[in-house]
């Protein structure tokens, strides 16, 4: 991949700790910058140059910039729905004004490629709640949804007015056993599987029939990458591709889980979760994705969660 130097903002969360890992099979460690609000412990941080930042701090990304001279940049810093929740004015602050400052840092520095996530978090109660349209009613009651939906337009914007060449796709909810998810909606789906392992049994915080789109994360980290290494020509929608794996409640995910678990018991007990899951779709089409860039999602529902139970047993 030639002399391409990669920094990843926001590395150490649920998807930028797997994505660093695939990054740095392809472009070498040396060349995959990692950085974050702050350094876990773990040696993983220690085999490729890690970088303390905070998004807000202007000065600290003109310094990161000027000495790596990215080529390619994962902006994952972000506050997720619930925790921006808690804290609308942060969430604001954080999703807006980081993408801007990393926005301007790329325009500064002659950055060749960024991507940024959006989240099926930008639909809102009137959108149609089956099979999602890319284009369709878009208006978000939640602060992590206002600002993935603004910074779509803006990343359009970038786009259309700078030439910046930024890409991005619509996450759905994440699942995977390697790193933890931190704040969202749809961490039960991650949560499920450790206490199901641990203690036979989980307390859910959405009701039994909430279905929300989903993800398995090696699919997840297969289409950032597709679409950040996809020919330009490919690249038709310059605000955010939807994207799908499969749909499920946490019903059905406890029926799939009881097939491996026979003994495993779902208890529920909703809370203010809910309501932003009852905001959100049940099922995404992501049929742009499909045939501009060749999107195809690899693991089932199934598929999921044998691998989840398989890996994490070794753990636990
Ligand atoms: C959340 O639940 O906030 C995220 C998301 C769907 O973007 N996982």
């Amino acid at each position: 991949m030639g002399k391409e130097k990669v920094l990843i903002i926001g590395s150490c969360g649920q998807v930028g700790t797997e994505l660093s890992e695939e990054l740095r099979k392809i472009y070498g460690n040396d060349n995959v910058i990692s950085s974050d609000i702050k350094k876990p412990q773990s040696d993983f941080w220690n085999d490729s140059p890690f970088e303390i930042l905070d998004v807000l701090d202007k000065k600290r990304i003109s310094e990161i910039f000027s000495k790596y001279k990215p080529s390619h940049i994962y902006h994952l810093a972000a506050l997720l729905s619930a925790t921006a929740e808690k804290n609308p004015k942060l969430g604001w602050q954080l999703n807006m004004d980081g993408l801007f400052n990393i926005f301007d840092a790329s325009l500064e520095f002659g950055v060749k490629r960024i991507f940024w996530p959006s989240s099926i978090a930008v639909f809102g109660p009137t959108t149609p709640k089956k099979n999602t349209p890319q284009q369709c009613v878009i208006e978000p009651n939640t602060v992590y949804g206002i600002t993935k939906f603004t910074g779509e337009r803006y990343c359009e914007y970038y786009h259309r007015r700078y030439g910046l060449d930024v890409r991005s796709i619509r996450y759905p909810g994440l699942i995977g056993y390697k790193s933890e998810p931190g704040g969202g909606t749809t961490d039960y789906a991650v949560e499920i599987f450790h206490e199901a392992l641990k203690n036979n049994k989980y307390s859910c915080f959405l009701n039994s029939d909430t279905t929300l789109p989903m993800l398995y994360m090696p699919d997840a980290i297969k289409a950032t990458l597709d679409i950040t290494h996809a020919e330009t020509d490919k690249i038709k929608t310059r605000s955010s591709y939807n994207l799908a794996g499969f749909s499920f409640s946490p019903e059905l995910l406890s029926d799939k889980i009881k097939n491996h678990l026979p003994d495993f018991k779902i208890s529920y007990k909703p809370d203010e979760r809910q309501k932003i899951a009852d905001s959100w779709p049940e099922s995404i089409d992501d049929s742009f994705a499909r045939k501009d860039w060749g999107w195809q999602n690899q693991f089932s529902l199934e598929e999921m969660v044998s691998d989840m139970i398989k890996n994490l047993k070794e753990r636990y």
